[in-house]
């Protein structure tokens, strides 16, 4: 078996995501999610300008080959650009490999350990008022597991919450919108918020929160502390994972359970954070950790520290990347629980899914290969669109995390 041609396609149904086709000479192919947001562009261009004519020829079934080609072979290891488009390749061969041998992909990755996936929704309000009706519309649909942001008070507006009348999106068109930030209000807001969902919605809800890299260690540990009595089932980037060795701190003062990950791309982003058991849950995405090849080296280590997946879900994450991520989900003996935050309807114009939602959990077909398609005369009809994450200030008008 050959790979003979492979193409990019950027298209945006409502928000922008990046495919990469690999076609073979048995007239199978595969598809793999490259979108990286705010930088799409920049992933494409380095898929069509130097991995694609290296691909030509090779043999699709060679996996761990190819990513070693694509990863060893380049003297730039890492970052977020090339792990992404080296991602894309990986998945769209799994993707091959179970199309040739007619077969889902959760099968090729050991065979289901699960009957359902687990999965987190987003909820958020732009006051208590606002959170606490958009976690009971959250429960509504079926949710066991929510995520919980809300506005702070006395602060205009913050990511993670959308403004009145919107949907939150993880970018807005255009060049980054500007946030405002104030540390000490949030950390006095926070437990509150927890407070108050417990007080209307009980024990049994699983609750996660994400504070987006936003805290020193110390601040952390304080948060991570008066947020024990409301067992969350994790706090998310509390800290920039940059210095790994920061969490030390944080989990010498605290039982909340620690995720972090969703901007990591390498296993080595981890090392000390998963020997030294610093946290619970993993969080890079297939679509930005070097794909299922790399993604099985990382789980493989984390289970031998106790620690979990919990990855990355949100809507910048193509739904080849949500399949992906779900065929390994029911695959791994380690599986923590899986971020879903819904597209808009109209992505599935473009793309054909083969999961579901219910009651809580994803289920997933047994189409072959990854199991989701695209449609390239309807990606034609929503041309890419620039859009940016925001930029995060504190209100003295420092340059912040967010
Ligand atoms: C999450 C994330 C997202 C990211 C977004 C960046 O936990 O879902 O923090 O909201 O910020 O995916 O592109
Ligand atoms: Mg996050």
């Amino acid at each position: 078996m050959k790979i003979t041609d492979a193409k990019v396609i950027v298209c945006s149904p409502g928000r922008n995501f990046v495919t990469l086709k690999i076609y073979t000479d048995q007239g199978i192919y595969g598809l793999g999610d490259a979108t990286l947001n705010g930088r799409e562009l920049a992933v494409a261009k380095y898929l069509e300008e130097y991995c694609i004519p290296a691909l030509k020829g090779r043999n699709p079934l060679n996996i761990e080959d190819i990513w070693h080609y694509f990863y060893r072979g380049v003297y730039w290891k890492r970052g977020a650009v090339t792990m992404t488009a080296l991602s894309a390749i990986d998945m769209a061969l799994w993707d091959i490999k179970g199309k040739m041998l007619n077969t889902p992909l959760y099968n090729l990755l050991g065979g289901k350990s699960r009957n359902k996936v687990l999965v987190y929704a987003h909820s958020n309000g732009i006051d208590l008022d606002h959170a606490l009706e958009s976690v009971a519309q959250e429960l509504d649909k079926g949710f066991k597991a929510i995520r919980v942001q809300s506005g702070i008070p006395g602060l205009d507006h913050t990511y993670g919450v959308a403004q009145k009348g919107e949907k939150y999106e993880p970018a807005t068109k255009g060049l980054p919108r500007e946030d405002f930030w104030d540390t000490h209000k949030y950390l006095n807001w926070a437990p509150k918020l927890f407070s108050k969902v417990r007080e209307h919605f009980g024990e049994d809800l699983l609750l996660l929160h994400d504070v987006h890299h936003r805290l020193t260690p110390i601040e952390a540990a304080r948060l991570g502390k008066e947020l024990e009595p409301f067992h969350l089932f994790w706090m998310e980037d509390a800290v920039t994972g940059e210095l790994q060795e920061g969490f030390r701190v944080v989990r010498q003062h605290t039982t909340t359970p620690l995720a972090i990950g969703e901007v990591f791309n390498s296993v080595y982003d981890y090392t000390t954070l998963i020997s030294e058991q610093l946290i619970d849950f993993v969080r890079m995405p297939i679509v930005h950790g070097g794909g299922i090849t790399h993604l099985q080296k990382v789980a493989a280590f984390a289970s031998i520290y106790h620690v979990q997946t919990g990855f990355h879900g949100a809507t910048d994450l193509s739904p080849i990347n949500m399949a992906a991520a779900l065929h390994f989900d029911f695959a791994i003996n380690n599986f923590g629980i899986q971020e879903y935050m819904p597209h808009e309807e109209i992505v599935n114009e473009v793309f054909k899914i083969n999961y579901r939602f219910e009651e809580g959990y994803m289920y997933i077909d047994d189409t072959p290969g990854i199991g989701v398609d695209l449609d390239e005369k309807a990606a034609q009809k929503f041309p890419y669109i620039p859009a940016s994450l925001p930029v995060n200030r504190k209100t003295d008008g420092t340059l912040f995390y967010w």
